[in-house]
C-alpha cells in the first residue's frame, strides 16, 4: 500500500521561549505556558482499551500551550506550526471541518462547557517538538496540555484525573479515534527517569525507574502513517468488543479481554469469526508479557525483556495486523544488528516509530546502518531519536522578574 500521507518534518527545537515571543507579537500579553510530553510505551500495545496493562513513559519531546485572558467576546486558537488561527465562542465549542487541529482543542472546551465550568475568552497558542504521526502521541499531549492550560488560567483545580478523561473525551467525539486511557494519562501522569505500569480498569499505577545498564532506548521513525491507521484502529476496537460479547456467552463475568485466558478463547475457537479469534488471542498474550516484563525489569533480566519486545512485534504484525511493510523491514534489521535486546513497533501501528533496546556505545552505529537500509530498501529517510524521561503535564516557570533593587 503506498498511500503514505505525510514525509514529515524532521523535529524542529520549539522552545518555550519561542512559544512566549509568539505570543507577545500576536497577543502583546504575558501568556501562561504550559508542557505536555508525548509518550514512548515499553510493551502492552492495544491492550488499553482492552482493560489491560501498559507500560508507558512520558519523553523530552513536548506540546507546548500558552493562554491568557482576551477581551473581546470570542476565544482564539492559533497553531505555530500551521501558522493559522481559529476564532470561536467559548459557550458553544461546535467541532469543525477544517482546520482538523482546531478539533482536538475544541473538543476540550466541549468537556469544560458540557461539566459546567463558567469559560472566559481566552487566547491560546500551540506549538512544540512532538513529531506528529510518529506514535508517540503528540494528540494527546495536545489535547492534555491545553486542558491544563485552560484549567490553570481560570483556576478551576480541575483533578488531573479528570482532565485526562476530558481529553480522551474530544479525541473520541471531536477527533474521531476511539482510543484508550494510555496516551492521555502517560502525558498527564508521566515522571522524570520514569516509566508506569498502568493497570487500565483500575488506573491504578506503579512508577519504575528505567535502568537498562548498557542499554538504552532509541526510536526509529518510519516517517509514513498510512491513511488506514484511525479507520483500523476502530475496527480492531470493535473486533475484541465482538470477541467479548462472544466469550460472556459462556462466561457472564467476562468484562473484556483482560477477564479473559487463553485456554478460553482456545475452547471456543470455531465460533469466532473472521479474524476476531487472532485479535483476541494477541491480546491475551501480549496482557500476559507486560507482567513478565515488568518481572524481567524488576530482575534486571534485560534478555528477557528484550525478546518480549520482539514478542510483541510478531503479535502486532501477524495476528493483530496493525504493522506495515516500514515497521516490519526496520525491526527485522534491528534483529539483525549485533547490540540490540529487542525491538517492536510503538503506538497505534501503520508507521510511526520502532522502539529499540540498543547498546549504548553502538547508538550512532545502530541509527546509521538502520537509516542506510531502509533508504536503499524502502527509499525514504529513517529518523533516528534517543529520548529522555520527562515529568508530565505542568507549567513552564517563564519569567524570572528582575530582582528589585529595593
Ligand atoms: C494509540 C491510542 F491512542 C492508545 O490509546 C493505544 O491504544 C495505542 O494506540 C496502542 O497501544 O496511541
Amino acid at each position: 500500500q503506498t498511500d503514505v500521507l505525510n514525509a514529515k518534518e524532521s523535529l524542529s527545537e520549539f522552545q518555550p521561549a519561542d512559544l512566549r515571543n509568539k505570543f507577545l507579537e500576536l497577543y502583546h500579553q504575558e501568556p501562561l505556558v504550559v508542557r505536555s510530553p508525548g509518550r514512548i510505551n515499553l510493551i502492552g500495545e492495544h491492550t488499553d482499551y482492552n482493560e489491560g496493562f501498559v507500560m508507558p513513559a512520558a519523553i523530552d519531546r513536548e506540546i507546548l500551550v500558552g493562554i491568557s485572558s482576551a477581551q473581546g467576546p470570542k476565544a482564539t486558537l492559533y497553531s505555530v506550526k500551521h501558522d493559522e488561527t481559529v476564532t470561536f465562542d467559548v459557550n458553544n465549542p461546535e467541532k469543525v471541518e477544517n482546520p482538523a487541529w482546531a478539533n482536538y482543542l475544541l473538543g476540550v472546551v466541549r468537556q469544560f462547557v458540557d461539566k459546567g465550568y463558567d469559560l472566559k475568552p481566552f487566547h491560546a497558542i500551540i506549538g512544540g517538538n512532538v513529531p506528529t504521526g510518529a506514535g508517540l502521541s503528540s494528540s494527546a499531549a495536545l489535547e492534555c496540555g491545553f486542558a491544563f492550560a485552560v484549567d490553570q488560567l481560570h483556576g478551576f483545580q480541575v483533578p488531573k484525573l479528570d482532565l485526562i478523561h476530558m481529553a480522551q473525551w474530544a479525541e473520541h467525539h471531536y477527533v474521531g479515534v476511539k482510543c484508550g486511557i494510555m496516551d492521555q494519562f502517560s502525558s498527564m501522569m508521566g515522571a522524570a527517569g520514569q516509566a508506569f505500569v498502568l493497570d487500565c480498569r483500575s488506573l491504578s499505577y506503579r512508577y519504575f525507574p528505567v535502568d537498562l545498564k548498557d542499554y538504552t532506548i532509541v526510536l526509529c521513525d518510519t516517517m509514513v502513517k498510512h491513511s488506514l491507521a484511525n479507520s483500523a484502529y476502530n475496527t480492531r476496537r470493535s473486533e475484541c468488543e465482538k470477541g467479548v460479547a462472544i466469550l460472556k456467552e459462556h462466561y457472564p463475568a467476562v468484562r473484556s479481554l483482560r477477564d479473559v485466558t487463553a485456554d478460553m478463547l482456545q475452547a471456543h475457537r470455531d465460533e469466532f469469526p473472521g479474524k476476531v479469534y487472532d485479535r483476541c488471542i494477541y491480546i491475551v498474550a501480549e496482557n500476559e508479557r507486560v507482567l513478565q516484563a515488568s518481572e524481567d525489569l524488576a530482575k534486571g533480566n534485560l534478555n528477557a525483556f528484550g525478546q518480549r519486545l520482539y514478542a510483541s512485534h510478531d503479535g502486532l504484525s501477524r495476528l493483530y495486523e496493525v504493522s506495515c511493510l516500514e515497521l516490519d523491514f526496520l525491526v527485522d534489521e534491528a534483529k539483525k544488528f549485533g547490540g540490540v535486546l529487542g525491538a517492536r513497533m510503538m503506538g497505534g501501528g501503520f508507521g510511526g516509530c520502532t522502539i529499540n533496546i540498543v547498546k549504548k556505545d553502538r547508538v550512532n552505529e545502530f541509527i546509521d546502518t538502520l537509516k542506510a537500509a531502509y533508504q536503499h530498501t524502502i527509499h525514504r529517510e529513517m529518523v533516528g531519536y534517543v529520548v529522555a524521561l520527562k515529568d508530565g503535564t505542568s507549567i513552564v516557570p517563564l519569567t524570572a522578574k528582575e530582582p528589585s533593587l529595593l
